[in-house]
């Protein structure tokens, strides 16, 4: 695993399905970036059935979003208790902010502590690829990891390649679902590229149609910005 030379505060962008999930994990296993996914975060308040938990299961399930001031909430709650909010830093956010409150929110967080975000990440994917993908997909709810049966499936059906615990179903990936989580991605996240590119040279968006073609492209920018350390 490689460190980099500059602290990195990154943001993963993209609809639902675009692969978030899975180009953290790559970043994971290529650099030292500690990650933070809000989906993930949820899911695992819902397998405990704490009151956070209670409310994002049944908005979950309808495949709207949370309210922003509990998103908030539970996520600066995590950054402190990870210790993040200082300059020097590195780390990465996959899937909060998603709404123009919950950057301004986490703008008036990181600001303060000069460790505002300096790189934003657009991944951009055809909505059929995506459709294609959900009908597929596994997920190990304690790591977060995901699978999908055709493009990267378990050692052994059914069952996490690091624990052998048993993978599961996201009830929200039904297709009616899927299709208002598509549509709240649109009308809800989408503001945030610009609100980023006010910020300067943040954004950086990046287009394919597999994990496969994204992936270098994104480890080289990532690499071009901040260096390897020696
Ligand atoms: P999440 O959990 O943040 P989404 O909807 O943003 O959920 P999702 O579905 O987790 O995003 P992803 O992480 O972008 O998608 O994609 P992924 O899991 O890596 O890849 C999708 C599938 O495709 C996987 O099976 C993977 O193996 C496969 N795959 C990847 N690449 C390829 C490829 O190249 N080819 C093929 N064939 N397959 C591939 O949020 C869930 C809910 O939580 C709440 C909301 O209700 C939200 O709907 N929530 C929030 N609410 C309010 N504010 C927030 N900030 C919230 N955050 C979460
Ligand atoms: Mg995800």
């Amino acid at each position: 695993m490689q460190k980099l030379a500059r602290p990195a505060r990154m943001l993963l962008l993209g609809p639902p399905g675009a692969g978030k999930g899975t180009q953290t994990s790559r970043l994971l296993k290529k650099f030292d970036i500690p990650a933070l996914s809000s989906g993930d975060i949820l899911r695992q308040q819902i397998a405990e059935k704490t009151d956070v938990g209670k409310t994002a299961a049944d908005i979950i399930k309808q495949g709207k979003l949370l309210p922003d001031t509990v998103m908030t909430a539970v996520i600066s709650a995590e950054l402190a208790t990870r210790h993040w909010l200082a300059a020097t830093k590195t780390w990465l956010l996959d899937g909060f902010p998603r709404t123009q409150p919950q950057a301004e929110l986490l703008d008036g967080i990181l600001h303060p502590s000069l460790a505002g975000l300096n790189f934003v990440v657009e991944l951009q994917v055809p909505f059929e690829v995506i459709l294609d993908r959900i009908a597929n997909r596994l997920v190990h709810v304690p790591s977060g990891r995901v699978y999908n049966l055709t493009y990267n499936p378990p050692k052994v059906p059914g069952v996490d390649d690091v624990t052998g615990e048993p993978l599961t179903r996201r009830p929200d990936d039904d297709p009616e679902i899927f299709r208002t989580r598509l549509e709240e991605y649109q009308k809800l996240t989408t503001p945030l590229i610009e609100h980023y590119r006010k910020q300067g040279d943040l954004v950086w968006s990046v287009a394919g149609d597999t994990s496969d073609i994204i992936y270098p492209q994104l480890e080289k920018e990532v690499i071009r910005r901040f260096g390897i350390a020696p």
